[in-house]
């Protein structure tokens, strides 16, 4: 008997399994398609195959408490962010809801009132399977902050139990996969106190994105890093908790279940201007350093344009807090690195989180022409760490095979159709060309999804 073949046997089924339970969530934003030349971010350039879940930020809530979407071609990019699932079956993806409304935060009207939440959930449910989403992501920020009430924090609670018990319903009803339900929360723990029942949001949530990040900016006198692990010898007072590690640990402690947690990572980096000679960490600031070329926003920078920063651009590491920095004259630059992002995966391995989120693919070097580095040079470091395997490198199913003999399409609008000879394939219609598409090996063509499916 060889009990050391079931040792390594079992080792390797481990392994599997834990690579198969974490997440990996990537969002991108619905402006990064208005940045210059080589920075514009379109659904196109999200690789199927880098992420679990992807998600589309950002869509609002109307005047009548339905979803609905911010920008012009919203819905033209969802059906392309979506078509990347006839590609990756296994991708995920969901529709982040949040932002403003004459400049007060949507949620404020409604959560106020069961009715509202009503209208709200249902428009969800529907948009959510019109456009082919897996999942909603809720991104208050925050219940009881500003203008909201502090009933609010009662409030959210509510949504999110009732949006839950909506997509099981649902789920049921239509014979579907229930839809996911997820939520970008603060990490800041005196905003944790006023805006979250933790325990009872948890148990709705099918995963929990903490903003693990803006906990120093050019907002301060003195510099510090976006997204430190640890604190650091400078941290006084409520600062001490500025950190990955207590926040984690705080959310972990008042009832969060780990493997719902997600550790929020960033690819952009905060930047200040040094107002004097000092340049290491916690020297005097006067505020924001210019604006990046592509992002163009005053104290923030992407990683695609911090990698491509010419000399004499030097790079220090803060030993106690796991995370570099980048000095430029009087530029100053906390950001993460494949480095950083080591030291954060093994933390969240370590307290056996569920994963990590990712703000956003539209920062990290996604073309791969400015670092040197392959494309998504940070998100692919991380998605290794995280210890999943290599991405299929073969050209995506379904192929594509011209078939000039059929007349299918003549006639028929564009768009997908079943091919009633054979499940396995469908026809894809274009200008009244007929393209016969081919579903992988074991899965059948789902019309409702206008997707490849289990069959
Ligand atoms: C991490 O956080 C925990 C809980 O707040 C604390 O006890 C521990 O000292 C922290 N670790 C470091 C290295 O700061
Ligand atoms: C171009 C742009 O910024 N479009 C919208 C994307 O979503 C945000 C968040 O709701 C809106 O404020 C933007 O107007």
């Amino acid at each position: 008997l060889c009990y050391f073949c079931l040792f390594v046997g079992l080792g390797v089924l481990f392994l599997v399994q834990t690579a198969a339970s974490m997440k990996l969530v990537c969002y991108f934003t619905n402006w990064s398609q208005y940045r210059p030349t080589n920075g514009r971010f379109v659904p196109d350039h999200v690789d199927p195959f880098l992420c679990t879940h992807v998600i589309y930020a950002l869509a609002t809530i109307s005047n009548t408490n339905q979803i609905k979407p911010i920008e012009w071609n919203d819905e033209t990019l969802f059906r392309t962010l979506n078509d990347l699932k006839n590609i990756n079956p296994d991708l995920k993806t969901l529709l982040s809801v949040g932002g403003w409304v004459n400049g007060m935060s949507p949620f404020i009207n409604m959560v106020s009132t069961p009715e509202n939440r009503r209208a709200f959930i249902q428009s969800s449910v529907n948009y959510l399977r019109v456009h082919n989403f897996d999942g909603l992501d809720l991104d208050w920020e925050f219940p009881g902050q500003g203008q909201s009430p502090p009933e609010d924090k009662l409030r959210f609670t509510a949504l999110v139990t009732e949006l839950r018990q909506a997509f099981e319903n649902e789920g049921t009803e239509n014979k579907k996969p229930r839809l996911l339900l997820s939520a970008k929360v603060a990490a800041i723990r005196s905003t944790v106190q006023y805006a979250y029942e933790i325990p009872s949001i948890s148990r709705q949530l099918d995963f929990i994105n903490v903003m693990t990040y803006d906990f120093h900016g050019h907002w301060e006198k003195v510099t510090g890093h976006n997204s430190p692990l640890y604190r650091s010898s400078f941290d006084q007072g409520n600062h001490i908790d500025f950190n990955i590690n207590s926040t984690l640990t705080y959310w972990i402690e008042q009832g969060a279940p780990a493997e719902k947690l997600l550790m929020g990572l960033t690819t952009y980096g905060r930047t200040f201007h040094l107002s004097s000679s000092l340049n290491g960490l916690s020297a005097p600031s006067n505020g924001p350093a210019a604006a990046g070329p592509y992002t163009r926003e005053p104290g923030f920078w992407s990683y695609y344009e911090v990698c491509s920063l010419a000399p004499p651009a030097t790079v220090h590491w803060i030993e106690e807090q796991k995370v570099p920095y980048g000095v430029q004259g009087d530029f100053w630059m906390g950001y993460d690195n494949k480095e950083s992002f080591t030291a954060k995966v093994q933390w969240l391995r370590e307290h056996n989180l569920g994963g990590a989120w990712v703000w956003t693919l539209d920062m990290d070097d996604f073309r791969g022409t400015f670092c040197g580095d392959g494309q998504y040079p940070l998100v692919n470091h991380l998605r290794s760490s995280l210890g999943f395997g290599p991405k299929p490198t073969t050209t995506p199913h379904p192929t594509t095979t011209r078939d000039p003999l059929s007349s299918f399409c003549v006639g028929r609008p564009d768009g997908l159709y079943p091919n009633p000879a054979d499940r396995n394939t469908y026809f894809h219609c274009f200008n009244g060309h007929t393209f016969i598409q081919r579903c992988q090996p074991n899965l059948v063509y789902d019309d409702d999804c206008k997707c490849c499916n289990y069959p």
